[in-house]
C-alpha cells in the first residue's frame, strides 16, 4: 500500500490545484511574495500518542460542541473518541425531532424575526428560512470559565444568533439582528459573566437599506452588535470603519476585538486586498456603555447605534490597530494578556498585549504600540488555540500544517533576541481552518487534545462522490511533539468546535420538567380548553374549524387509537409523553401529512396541519420505544366535506 500522505506530494498537489489558485488569484502581487516565503518542515516521525479510543461502554472525558456550517445545526461529539453523540437543530429543519414543524419550535424561530423578514417570507409562501450557516459556537462563561449553562451560535446566511439550553440541549432563543448584515464572528463576554454576546456584521450595506443609496458605496457601513444574553435582545450596536470578520474578548470584561479584512471598503476582491494593512478594531465596553447612557446614539429599528468609526476617535469607543492585510482569526490567550491575530495572507501572527490598550484609548500611545510580537509561522495562518502553558497552536491553511509556538519566545524574538518561537509543526490532511484545544478558550486550558478542522479530506476516506467529507483530526498535544491520532470525517461544514470537560456539564437532564417553559404557550391553550396537562385527559376539542387533539403517550400506546375530524379542519395534535424513564422517547408521525415530531420523557409537543383530504390516515410513533413499537399507531378519520 502506498502512503500518499507522508510523501507530501499529494498535499502540495492539492494545494496547487485548489487553495493556492483561489487565494493567490485574488491577492495580486502585493501578497504573493509573502506567501511564497517559508516552507513546510516535514512532519516528525509519528509516535503513538495518547489513547483516544474508548472501549465499548466507556465514556469520553470531554464534550465536543461542533458547529456545522451550512447544515445549520450544532453537533455534540465525544472527545477523544470523536463519536457523534447528538445533533441539535438550530437554523435548520429536522425530520427526526420536528424542529421547524412543531408549534413549540416555530414559536422560537419566529419570535424575534424582523417584521420585514416575515413579510418577505410570506411573499415567498414560507414561514421561516430553511437554511442557516452556523460557523461559530461558544459556551457561556462565569469569571473566564465555562459555566455549562448555554451555548450561543450565529447564522451568517440570515443574520441571526441563537441560544441552546445545556440542561436539555435544545434551542430556546433565535434572534434576527436588525441593521447589521451577515453575522460572522461571535463571542460571549468572558468576565465577569457572559452578559453580552458580541456579533460581527461581515457585509457592508447602507445603514438604511431601502435602495435609495445602494449605488453610493460611501453610504455603506458595518455594524458590531452586543446582544444581551439574558433577554436575547440587542443591547446596542456600533458603526465601525471597515468590515468585520472574527471576534474575541479579553479576560477583564473591558475590551472586545474584531478583525477586518476589508478596511478598504472595497466591493471587489481586488479592492478588498489592495491595501498594505487592515486593522483590528478594539471596542471599549465601559466607554460604549457610558456613551449609550449619555444618549450619544441614533435609534434605528428599535436599536441604539453609536458611531465608532475612525473619524469619531475622540469619543474613545474604539481604536484601530494596524495589522498586515486581510487578517482572519482573532483569539485571546488564557494568559489574560495576549491576543493573537492570524495573518491569512501574511505568514505571521500578530500578538497584541491587551494590557497596553489603556494609553492608546487615552491618546498617550500609538495603536501599533500594543503589538509585541509578529512571528513568521508559515503560509496561510487562520486560527490560533492555546494550551494554558504559554504555547499557541496556529492552523496554516496553505501549508496544511499545525504549528506549535511559544508566545513569550515570540515576544523575545520581536525584541531582538536570537530565539526561535516555533516548537514543532505537524502535517494535517488538509487545509485546516479552525483548530481547538480542550478548554483552550477558558482559564482552564489544559493542553491535552487539539482538534484540527481540516477543510479537505481528499484521499483520507472511501470516495463518496464529488462531494467529500471534511476531516476533523484529533491531535495529542500533551508533549512538544504533536501526534495525530485520529481522522474524523464530518459533513458540511463544521468551522469551529469547543472542547468542554465533562465535569462542567453537571446540569444535563434525562427527563423533561413537565412545567418547562418550552411549551408554556401550549399549556396556556390547554388551560383555556379546560384541559389539565398534569392530570392528563385525552380528548378532542372543536373550536369552529379548529380541532385540538389532546393525547398522551406511554409505551407502547397513544391514549387515543383514533380521532375524527372534518375535511378542511385545522388540526392541532398535542401530545405529552407520560413515560419518565431515561431514554424513552416517543414520536408522532401523521402519514402522508409531512408531520413528525419527537416527544421525549415528560415532554409536551404539538403540531398543526390542515386535514385537506378525506379518508383514513394512520399516525404512528417513529422513535423505537418498545417491543410493540410498530403497533404504537392509530387512525385519523377525515370526514368528507358535504358536497
Ligand atoms: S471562519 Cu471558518 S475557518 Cu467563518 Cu471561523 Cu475561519
Ligand atoms: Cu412509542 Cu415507538
Ligand atoms: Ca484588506
Amino acid at each position: 500500500m502506498t502512503d500518499h500522505t507522508k510523501s507530501g506530494i499529494s498535499r502540495r498537489g492539492l494545494l496547487g490545484a485548489t487553495a493556492t489558485g483561489a487565494v493567490l488569484g485574488g491577492v495580486g502581487i502585493g501578497g504573493t511574495a509573502a506567501l511564497l516565503t517559508g516552507g513546510a518542515k516535514p512532519a516528525a516521525a509519528a509516535t503513538e500518542g495518547a489513547s483516544w479510543n474508548p472501549k465499548p461502554g466507556e465514556l469520553d472525558e470531554y464534550y465536543g460542541f461542533w458547529s456545522s456550517g451550512q447544515t445549520g445545526e450544532v453537533r455534540i461529539l465525544g472527545i477523544p473518541s470523536m463519536r457523534e453523540l447528538m445533533r441539535i437543530p438550530v437554523f435548520n429543519r429536522c425530520s427526526a425531532t420536528g424542529w421547524g414543524q412543531t408549534n413549540e419550535s416555530k414559536r422560537i424561530i419566529k419570535e424575534n424575526m424582523l417584521p420585514a423578514t416575515k413579510a418577505f417570507l410570506e411573499a415567498n409562501g414560507k414561514e421561516m428560512h430553511d437554511n442557516g450557516d452556523l460557523h461559530h459556537l461558544h459556551m457561556s462563561y462565569t469569571d473566564g470559565r465555562y459555566d455549562g449553562k448555554y451555548l450561543y451560535m450565529q447564522d451568517k446566511a440570515n443574520t441571526r444568533v441563537a441560544r441552546v439550553r445545556c440542561d436539555v440541549m435544545k434551542t430556546d432563543k433565535i434572534l434576527e439582528i436588525p441593521n447589521a448584515k451577515a453575522i460572522h464572528g461571535m463571542r460571549p463576554q468572558k468576565v465577569p459573566s457572559s452578559k453580552y454576546l458580541f456579533c460581527n456584521g461581515e457585509d457592508e450595506a447602507p445603514l438604511v437599506n431601502d435602495g435609495s443609496t445602494m449605488h453610493d458605496e460611501s453610504t455603506y457601513v458595518n455594524i458590531y452588535t452586543a446582544v444581551d444574553t439574558e433577554s436575547m435582545q440587542v443591547a446596542w450596536q456600533v458603526i465601525v470603519s471597515g468590515n468585520l470578520d472574527n471576534t474575541d474578548c479579553d479576560y477583564e470584561g473591558k475590551y472586545a476585538f474584531s478583525t477586518s479584512y476589508n478596511s478598504e471598503m472595497g466591493m471587489t476582491q481586488a479592492e478588498m486586498t489592495s491595501a498594505e494593512l487592515d486593522h483590528v478594531v478594539v471596542f471599549n465596553i465601559p466607554n460604549i456603555e457610558a456613551g449609550i447612557e449619555a444618549g450619544d446614539y441614533q435609534e434605528l429599528n428599535g436599536v441604539k447605534i453609536l458611531d465608532g468609526r475612525k473619524e469619531n476617535a475622540a469619543k474613545k469607543y474604539t481604536r484601530y490597530i494596524p495589522v498586515p492585510n486581510n487578517p482572519h482569526g482573532c483569539n485571546m490567550a488564557p494568559d489574560k494578556k495576549h491576543l493573537c491575530i492570524a495573518g491569512k495572507l501574511s505568514p505571521t501572527v500578530t500578538v497584541i498585549d491587551v494590557t497596553k490598550l489603556e494609553p492608546v484609548f487615552n491618546d498617550e500611545a500609538e495603536p501599533e504600540s500594543v503589538i509585541v510580537a509578529q512571528p513568521e509561522l508559515g503560509l496561510g495562518p487562520l486560527h490560533t488555540a492555546f494550551d494554558g502553558s504559554g504555547n499557541a497552536f496556529t492552523s496554516l491553511f496553505l501549508d496544511s500544517q499545525v504549528v506549535k509556538w511559544n508566545i513569550e519566545k515570540a515576544i523575545a524574538a520581536h525584541n531582538g533576541e536570537n530565539v526561535d518561537p516555533i516548537i514543532s509543526k505537524l502535517d494535517v490532511q488538509y487545509q485546516p481552518g479552525h483548530l481547538k484545544t480542550t478548554m483552550g478558550e477558558t482559564l482552564d486550558a489544559d493542553g491535552k487534545w487539539l482538534v484540527c478542522l481540516s477543510k479537505f479530506s481528499k484521499d483520507r476516506f472511501l470516495n463518496v462522490g464529488p462531494l467529500k467529507p471534511e476531516n476533523d483530526q484529533l491531535i495529542d498535544i500533551s508533549s512538544d511533539e504533536m501526534v495525530l491520532v485520529h481522522d474524523g470525517p464530518n459533513f458540511a461544514e463544521p468551522h469551529d468546535a469547543i472542547g468542554v470537560h465533562r465535569s462542567i456539564m453537571t446540569g444535563i437532564k434525562s427527563v423533561w420538567d413537565r412545567q418547562d417553559p418550552m411549551w408554556a404557550e401550549t399549556r396556556k391553550q390547554a388551560e383555556a380548553d379546560g384541559i389539565d396537562l398534569d392530570d392528563w385527559q385525552d380528548t378532542v376539542i372543536r373550536d369552529g374549524n379548529k380541532v385540538r387533539v389532546y393525547m398522551s403517550s406511554q409505551a407502547p400506546t397513544f391514549a387515543l387509537d383514533s380521532f375524527e375530524v372534518e375535511q378542511g379542519d385545522e388540526v392541532t395534535v398535542i401530545i405529552t409523553n407520560l413515560d419518565d424513564i431515561d431514554d424513552l422517547t416517543h414520536g408522532f408521525t401523521m402519514g402522508n401529512h409531512g408531520v413528525a415530531m419527537e416527544i421525549s420523557p415528560q415532554q409536551t409537543s404539538s403540531v398543526t396541519f390542515v386535514a385537506a383530504r378525506p379518508g383514513v390516515y394512520w399516525y404512528y410513533c417513529q422513535w423505537f420505544c418498545h417491543a410493540l413499537h410498530m403497533e404504537m399507531r392509530g387512525r385519523m378519520f377525515v370526514k368528507p366535506k358535504a358536497a
